[in-house]
C-alpha cells in the first residue's frame, strides 16, 4: 500500500516493502530500559486510557507540589476548558533547580554549554543553576516584574536563556521566548501581542563565525513597543550593544549588585497559572500565542522525557533544538532538568566549521541521548560517512528525531551510520500545542517501523478520521485527531479566549484536531503525512503561507502573492512564491532579491522563498479564492492531473504558469 502525502510536499511516500521493515529495540538498550517490553507499555497505556485520573494522579509525583491538588482533570475538549491538577500549587524553577540542589545532585552538571567556538564551554551544576536563577529572579523583581507579568526573551542558545526562563517561572512571570533567528519586526509583534514589559537579549549571537546583531534588532523592535520599560542585555560576543540610558542595562552588572541576593523564595503558583507563551504559525497571517499552564505541562514534559528517552542519572542528554522552539522548552530545559538530568546546550551549527561538528561535540561530551531533526540528518547524510566514523560515538544509546516525518532511508542511515545498529531510534511526533511528545516508540519496548512515529504515548487517544469524522479503516489516510485531553495540551491562545476552541476543537467537535494527515496501519502504528492546512514545514520550522504572503505584498511593487511549499531534498519543504507585480513595474532579478530581503526583514531568514515566480495572474476560483493545490502541483513539477478545474476562472492560465515554473 502507498500513502500519498495529504498536503503539500515532501518526504513521505511509503511503499509496501519499506513498511514491512521492523527494527527491534537493540538488546543493550532494552536491558536497561525503564519500560522493557511491549506488554509493560500496553499495560500502562491501557491504565492511562481507561483510568486517566488514576494514571495522571500517580504521575503527578514526578514533580514536587507545595499544596496538593484536589482534582486531577476538570472540563474537557467539548469546550476547551480542560484544567489539570486544580488546586495544586507548585513552582517550575523549584522543581528544576532547588530540589536537586538539595540532594547529592548539588554538584552534578545541570547544564553543559558548548559555544560555537570550540574553547567556549561552561558548566552549571544544579547548585550554580539554583543560585543564578535566584539572583536573576531578584533582578527581575527589582525591575518591577510581578507575578503574571510577561517577559520576552530574545537570546542565542546560551545558559542565560535557561536561567532567564527559570527566573521568570520562579517569580510567577510568564516567559515568552522568541527565536533569535526572527527579525526585529517579528520580535516586536510578539512583544506587543504578549504585553511584555521587559525584554532580555544579548549584544549579538554567533553563526558561522559571524555576528547576528540581536541588540540592534531588539532596538528596532522596541521602537514600536512603548510598554517595554527595561531591556537587560547579556554580553555574549563583546559586539557593541549601544545601551540606551534609562532603559538598558547589562546582565552581568545587574547580577553583581550588592542588593541582589542569592535567595529568592519561589512563588507558589496555581497548577493552572500560565507558565509560558510561545508563538507559533497557524493557517492565518497572525502567529498564535500558545499558552501552557504550569502543573500539567511540567508533569507531561517530565514523563515523556523519562520514558521516550529513557533518561537516567548517568546520561548526557543533547537536544539540538534552539530554546526558541517548543522542542527547546520541553527537551533542552524543562524535561531533563525536572528529572535531575544533564542537558547539553550547543550554540553552533551541524556543519561549521566542518560537517562533523555535531559528532565531534557528541564525542567530546560522551552524549548518550541525541535528539535532532530530519533536516539535520539529511544535510549530514550528504557528506561522506567518514565524517561520522572518525568519531567515537560509543556513548550513544538513544537517537531521537522530531519536526517532520522522517523518511525511511533517512531513518536507516541514522540507525546504521550514527547509531551503528546499537542505538534505538525514536521518531517523535508532537506540536507546540501538545506540550510534549504524543506519538513515539518507547526505545526498549516498542519495535520501530522506519517512517512511522509508532504508537501513542500514555494518555494519548489518537484517531484517524475522514472529513466527516468517521474513523478510517487501517491503512486509510485521513486526519489525525486526539479524542481526550492530556496534561501537556495547551490551555489557550494568549489574549484570544475563543480561539483555542475555534481553531482546534470545532473541525471535529469534542476532539483535538492536529492539522496533520495520517494513516494507522494494522498494528495501530501511525504514519504522519504532513499538514492538511496552509502551514509549511521548512527544516522542521512551522511557517504559515499567509504570513509569508503578507510580508511579500508589503513590497510596494507587489500587487498580490500566493505562497506554497514544494519538496526540498534537505529542508523537506521549501517556500515558493507566485507574485503579481503592479503595472509598470519591471519584473527582474533585482525585484526578486528585494522581495527576499523583505521576507527576511519581516519574518526572518527561515521564511525566505527559494523560488519566486513573477506571473500575470494567480489561479483563482470564480469567487476569487486562490487555488493553492494547482500551484502546489506546479511547484512540485507535476504538470498534469490538476483535479477538478471547473471553478478556475481563467483556464488558459495553467500553461502559462507551468512555462514560468519550468523555466525558472
Ligand atoms: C515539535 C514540533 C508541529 C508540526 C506537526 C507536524 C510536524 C513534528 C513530526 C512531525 C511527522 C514527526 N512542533 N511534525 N514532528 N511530522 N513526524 N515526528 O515540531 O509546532 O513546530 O510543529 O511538525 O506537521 O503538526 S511544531
Amino acid at each position: 500500500m502507498t500513502y500519498a502525502k495529504a498536503s503539500a510536499s515532501s518526504a513521505v511516500s511509503i511503499s509496501a516493502s519499506e513498511e514491512q521493515r521492523i527494527v527491534f529495540p537493540p538488546k543493550r538498550v532494552q536491558e536497561r530500559a525503564q519500560i522493557r517490553d511491549y506488554g509493560h507499555y500496553r499495560e500502562l497505556y491501557e491504565l492511562s486510557i481507561n483510568y486517566p485520573t488514576v494514571f495522571w494522579a500517580l504521575q503527578s509525583r514526578l514533580v514536587d507540589w507545595m499544596k496538593p491538588f484536589h482534582k486531577v482533570l476538570g472540563g474537557g475538549l467539548e469546550n476547551g476548558d480542560h484544567s489539570w491538577y486544580e488546586g495544586g500549587r507548585l513552582n517550575a524553577s523549584y522543581n528544576c533547580a532547588d530540589r536537586h540542589a538539595a540532594t547529592w545532585r548539588r554538584d552534578k552538571a545541570a547544564i553543559i554549554w558548548q559555544g560555537e567556538d570550540e574553547n567556549d564551554t561552561r558548566t552549571l551544576t544544579y547548585y550554580e543553576l539554583y543560585i543564578q536563577v535566584c539572583r536573576f529572579a531578584n533582578v527581575l523583581k527589582k525591575h518591577g516584574v510581578r507575578r503574571g507579568d510577561r517577559v520576552t526573551i530574545y537570546l542565542p542558545l546560551i545558559p542565560e536563556a535557561a536561567v532567564a526562563m527559570l527566573a521568570c517561572a520562579r517569580i510567577g512571570a510568564v516567559h515568552n521566548v522568541v527565536f533569535g533567528g526572527f527579525s526585529a519586526e517579528s520580535l516586536g509583534e510578539r512583544i506587543r501581542d504578549s504585553g511584555s514589559k521587559l525584554l532580555i537579549t544579548a549584544d549579538a549571537g554567533k553563526r558561522r563565525g559571524e555576528l547576528i546583531p540581536l541588540k540592534e534588532y531588539a532596538d528596532r523592535a522596541l521602537e514600536s513597543c512603548p510598554e517595554v520599560e527595561s531591556c537587560i542585555v547579556v554580553r555574549h560576543t563583546g559586539a557593541p550593544a549601544g545601551l540606551i540610558g534609562g532603559r538598558d542595562s547589562w546582565w552581568h552588572e545587574e547580577m553583581r549588585q550588592a542588593d541582589i541576593f542569592s535567595v529568592c523564595l519561589p512563588e507558589e503558583m496555581d497548577s493552572c497559572d500560565p507558565l509560558f507563551i510561545l508563538y507559533t504559525s497557524g493557517s492565518t497571517g497572525k502567529p498564535k500565542g500558545v499558552v501552557h499552564s504550569t502543573g500539567g505541562y511540567l508533569v507531561y514534559a517530565a514523563l515523556t522525557t523519562r520514558y521516550v528517552f529513557d533518561i537516567r542519572d548517568d546520561d548526557i542528554f543533547w537536544c539540538t533544538a534552539d530554546i526558541g522552539w517548543i522542542t527547546g522548552h520541553s527537551y533542552v530545559l524543562y524535561g531533563p532538568l525536572l528529572l535531575g538530568g544533564t542537558t547539553l546546550m550547543f550554540e553552533g551549527l551541524p556543519n561549521y566549521p566542518r560537517p562533523d561538528r555535531f559528532w565531534q561535540v557528541a564525542e567530546k561530551f560522551r552524549v548518550s541521548i541525541f535528539y535532532t531533526a530530519p533536516t539535520v540528518i539529511r544535510s549530514l547524510m550528504r557528506e561522506s560517512e567518514d565524517w561520522v566514523y572518525r568519531h567515537d560515538l560509543g556513548s550513544l544509546r538513544i537517537l531521537g528525531s522530531v519536526g517532520e516525518p522522517i523518511n525511511p532511508d533517512v531513518w536507516m542511515w541514522y540507525y546504521r551510520v550514527v547509531g551503528r545498529e546499537r542505538c534505538a531510534v525514536v521518531d517523535t511526533y508532537w506540536q507546540t500545542e501538545t506540550g510534549g511528545i504524543i506519538v513515539a516508540p518507547l526505545p526498549g519496548a516498542i519495535p520501530a517501523k522506519p517512517g512511522s512515529a509508532a504508537l501513542p504515548f500514555f494518555g494519548i487517544k489518537p484517531a484517524v478520521v475522514d472529513r466527516d469524522g468517521r474513523e478510517c479503516e487501517p491503512g486509510g489516510a485521513g486526519q489525525l485527531v486526539i479524542e481526550e485531553p492530556w496534561p501537556g495540551l495547551m490551555s489557550g491562545v494568549f489574549g484570544e479566549p475563543g480561539r483555542f476552541k475555534q481553531n482546534y476543537l470545532t473541525a471535529y467537535p469534542g476532539k483535538y484536531f492536529t492539522g496533520d494527515g495520517a494513516a494507522a496501519d494494522e498494528d495501530g502504528y501511525l504514519w504522519l503525512l504532513g499538514r492538511v492546512d496552509d502551514v509549511l514545514n521548512v527544516s522542521g520550522h512551522r511557517l504559515s503561507t499567509a504570513e509569508i504572503e503578507s510580508a511579500i505584498v508589503n513590497h510596494p511593487s507587489v500587487a498580490e502573492a500566493a505562497v506554497v511549499g514544494f519538496p526540498h531534498e534537505i529542508k523537506g519543504e521549501a517556500v515558493c512564491a507566485y507574485v503579481i507585480v503592479r503595472s509598470g513595474v519591471k519584473a527582474d532579478q533585482e525585484l526578486k532579491d528585494q522581495i527576499r530581503q523583505r521576507v527576511r526583514g519581516i519574518i526572518g531568514p527561515i521564511a525566505c522563498p527559494d523560488r519566486i515566480h513573477i506571473v500575470r495572474e494567480l489561479p483563482k476560483t470564480r469567487s476569487g479564492k486562490i487555488m493553492r493545490r494547482v500551484l502546489r502541483k506546479i511547484s512540485s513539477g507535476e504538470y498534469e492531473n490538476f483535479g477538478d478545474l471547473a471553478a478556475l476562472s481563467d483556464p488558459g492560465l495553467i500553461s502559462e504558469l507551468i512555462e514560468e515554473a519550468a523555466g525558472a
